[in-house]
Parts: C-alpha cells; sequence; structure tokens
C-alpha cells in the first residue's frame, strides 16, 4: 500500500482554479491552512459518498483517506493526491472510514501531519472503539507521509490542531465535546503535561475543532460551536497558549446553505489575514459531503475579529484572459437573478448565473486587466428567446465596455463581441440583462484580438 501511494503521489498531481468553494475535485472539509516554504497548504478532510456494500450510516461522515492542496495566489490549487490513507495506519480500525479534521505543523524541517481517527482496540472503561489522535512524519509537505505504530498516549478526541508558540513549545489541542490543550514534547509525538479542559467556554451546545493563533501578544482560541441549531463560528481570546480565555465573539453565523457543521483555520499570508471554512456546495441535499471556501479577515484596532459573511466570489485576483466564472459573484441584484446548477445530476459541473428579468445583474469583483490590450470578450451563454446583455466595469453608471445581442437559441453558444478601450487595472465587472426575457451565463472572458 505505501508503495501504490508514493506511486500516486508522483504522477497524481492536479492543477484546480478555483473561487468558492475552492477545491472543484472531490469533498473537501474541516481545512486546516498552514504556509510553508511562502506557499499555503491545505489540509482537509476528504468527504467521500458512502460506498455500497459496507456496514456503514449512511447519513454520516465517510473518510478513508487525506490529500494536501498548495497555492501560492489562493485562486490556483495544486491537489498533490493521497498523502495518508485508513489502510496504511496499523492502530486505525479501517472498516470505519473515521479519517475526521487533521492539521500539520513543521518544527526542525519534518511535517508533522495530526490526525483523529477510530482505534482498533477496545477502550476497558467504556467497551467501545474511541477516536485518538495519531502523527505521521515528512520531509515535505506535500508528503508522503509515514504514520507511526501508535497513536498519541493520553488522548482521546478529534479536531488536533497543534500551535508552536514563539518561545518554541508546542502545545496540541483537540475536542470531544469540550476542548482539551496539553504540552507536547519536543519530538512533536508525546504529551508534556496532563490534559486540561478549557474552561469559560459556552457550557451548552456541542464545540469542537479548536484552531488557535497568535497575533499582536494575544492568543485566539477560535471554534465551532452549536449556539442555537447547527454550528457557527466563535472564538475566545487569551494572553498565554494555555489560557485562561475569555469569549470575545462570532466570527461567522450558521451556514445559510444548512450545513451542520463548520470547521475552519485562520492564517496570515502576504500581510492578509484568511478564514478558510467549509459548507456543502455540491452537495445541497446531503451536508456531510462539504467544500472548503475561504474569504478574507480582518481585525479590529483592538484585536477582535470583524464578523465574516460567506461569499461565494472568495479571495484572490481573477486575469480576464481566464474564464471568470460570474455565478462566483460579488454582489447580485435582488431581483431577478440566480444561480443554478449547470447539472445537477453532477453537481462538480459548476454553476450559472440566470438573469430572469430586465435589469437584473450580477458583480464579480476584482478582475485584473494586466494590459491596454483587450479588445474582446467571450461569453458562454444561453437564451432560449434571445436577449442582450451590458458589461461595466465598476458601476452601472459607467458607459458599458460591450454590449452583446444574444441571439434566441436552443443550445448553449460561445459570443464574442468587440469591447471598447480597458485601460490596464483592476476592475469590478458586472453583466446586466437589458432584455425581459432570461439569459444564463456560465463564464466570460476577455481576449487580446490581432
Ligand atoms: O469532519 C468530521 C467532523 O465534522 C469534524 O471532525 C468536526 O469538526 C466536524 O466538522
Amino acid at each position: 500500500m505505501k508503495r501504490i501511494v508514493l506511486f500516486l503521489l508522483l504522477v497524481y498531481s492536479v492543477k484546480l482554479y478555483a473561487q468558492n468553494p475552492i477545491i472543484r475535485n472531490q469533498f473537501t472539509a474541516d481545512p486546516s491552512a498552514r504556509v510553508f516554504n511562502g506557499k499555503i497548504y491545505v489540509y482537509p478532510s476528504h468527504d467521500i459518498p458512502v460506498p455500497e456494500g459496507k456496514n456503514l450510516r449512511k447519513d454520516w461522515f465517510c473518510m478513508e483517506d487525506y490529500h494536501v492542496f498548495s497555492s501560492d495566489n489562493l485562486v490556483d490549487w495544486v491537489d498533490h493526491g493521497v498523502i495518508l490513507t485508513q489502510y496504511q495506519i496499523p492502530w486505525v480500525d479501517s472498516t470505519t472510514y473515521s479519517m475526521w479534521a487533521p492539521d500539520c505543523v513543521e518544527r526542525n524541517g519534518k511535517y508533522y501531519f495530526y490526525f483523529p481517527a477510530i482505534s482498533k482496540d477496545i477502550d476497558s472503561i467504556t467497551g467501545r472503539k474511541l477516536f485518538r489522535i495519531g502523527v505521521a512524519i515528512s520531509d515535505k509537505p506535500e508528503g508522503p507521509f509515514i504514520p507511526q505504530p501508535e497513536p498519541i498516549k493520553g488522548v482521546v478526541g478529534i479536531d488536533p490542531c497543534v500551535f508552536i508558540d514563539k518561545d518554541g513549545q508546542a502545545y496540541l489541542y483537540w475536542s470531544l465535546g469540550k476542548i482539551y490543550v496539553a504540552k507536547l514534547k519536543e519530538n512533536m509525538l508525546e504529551l508534556d503535561s496532563e490534559p486540561v479542559v478549557i474552561e469559560n467556554l459556552p457550557k451548552k451546545g456541542l464545540i469542537e475543532g479548536p484552531w488557535v493563533f497568535e497575533r499582536n501578544g494575544i492568543y485566539y482560541l477560535t471554534f465551532p460551536h452549536v449556539e442555537n441549531e447547527i454550528e457557527r463560528l466563535e472564538y475566545a481570546i487569551g494572553y498565554h497558549p494555555l489560557g485562561p480565555f475569555k469569549m470575545a465573539g462570532v466570527i461567522m453565523d450558521e451556514s445559510p446553505m444548512k450545513c451542520w457543521t463548520n470547521h475552519h483555520s485562520i492564517i496570515e499570508y502576504k500581510g492578509q489575514w484568511y478564514l478558510f471554512y467549509h459548507q456543502n456546495h455540491f452537495s445541497p441535499r446531503f451536508d456531510k459531503n462539504r467544500s472548503v471556501c475561504i474569504d478574507s479577515l480582518f481585525f479590529n484596532q483592538d484585536g477582535t475579529i470583524r464578523k465574516i459573511i460567506p461569499t461565494e466570489r472568495g479571495v484572490g485576483i481573477t486575469y480576464a484572459s481566464t474564464k471568470i466564472e460570474i455565478d462566483r459573484y460579488s454582489l447580485i441584484s435582488e431581483k431577478g437573478a440566480e444561480i443554478a446548477f449547470n447539472d445537477t445530476n453532477d453537481t462538480f459541473k459548476g454553476w450559472k448565473v440566470v438573469l430572469n428579468e430586465k435589469n437584473a445583474w450580477v458583480q464579480y469583483n476584482s478582475v485584473n486587466f494586466e494590459s491596454n490590450n483587450y479588445n474582446e470578450i467571450i461569453l458562454y451563454v444561453y437564451s432560449q428567446k434571445g436577449a442582450f446583455l451590458k458589461i461595466f466595469l465598476d458601476k452601472i453608471d459607467n458607459k458599458p465596455i460591450a454590449e452583446i445581442n444574444v441571439p434566441p437559441s436552443s443550445n448553449w453558444r460561445i459570443l464574442r463581441a468587440t469591447i471598447s478601450k480597458v485601460k490596464a487595472g483592476t476592475y469590478n465587472l458586472i453583466v446586466l440583462n437589458s432584455e425581459v426575457a432570461t439569459a444564463e451565463v456560465d463564464w466570460i472572458s476577455f481576449n487580446k484580438k490581432k
């Protein structure tokens, strides 16, 4: 099995591009984002549909392996393939498909990958198989990771998060209804203190998924918590990794898609802070098949975190010459505009914008025209009765840069039109339907015609 994983790792490196959700070739959840060697690496859980013929709950999480994804611009993501599977780990009960939320940290040039899974052994007190936390080690952030033969002694639970403080002391946080913390030894494989429960967190409603980071001397303990019916992201602050912590607020409210879980990480990259989290974009009817998203995160002057509203647009610059998926919008008109799947039988084929009425519009921010030479727009569109689209930069009050007649058709088609001169720069793009009939747009792009 080890050989197969190594082989897959060498041949498997898929380039993906995305707004939200950022990973478009599989379900991903519980993203732990880390910056290693100037790049962002995301270590998520890998949700899969429950395989047939296994003795598994049909309505529950199902995970058998982990992938890692990297990017240096938050837009183009490389899938480095499988880095660890349940079948490689001697202590894991591989009939349980329980490779839940992981984390990865670097120490002295080695990468330590922490993951929870249900252990084969039967606990003498509860008489049950329990979630334990294991470690796998690699020389590279992309793996391959070699698992330790035993889980970490003294830890029962899920959702590991490792924080290394400025003085070099590492701490392991994890959850099991509550949040626990213990010091890690220099070898990163053993506890160096008795686990303690972090106090002063909400007493009612599930708490899990700890993520700890430090900024300007404040230690942020962030976590999903069920205050009402489903999880939202909350945080507490303190002045030491072991606390005491004091509740400070909500980072993200409950999912508008009603995904029961949320699970996140927070990092700074090239001077901007980001929240990585998940919702169930590709699986609206089954919220155990989730997808990782990113949105920008901002602090107030006093160090508190501004609440984040999840977006489709996500983060990063989109280049004018790429396929701009305007259904990943920044803003959308209140009336007459909606998004829909391109193919409801294969949600990974993405979405389209449906502009149902006159003056319905959609706005997609941060499109970069890196030169003055663009002179053509290309659109992938459909309108049964015929429509007329106008393209604006930044404001609908501005003069449109293109006006496109979409002839009536029973098929999707690629249309091209000349655009007026655009000065090199980054703009917010607006697509407006100026006809009564419906126009559907999958993507648009810009070209430099000779
Ligand atoms: O992904 C399985 C579990 O769902 C995670 O461990 C929790 O944090 C929740 O996201």
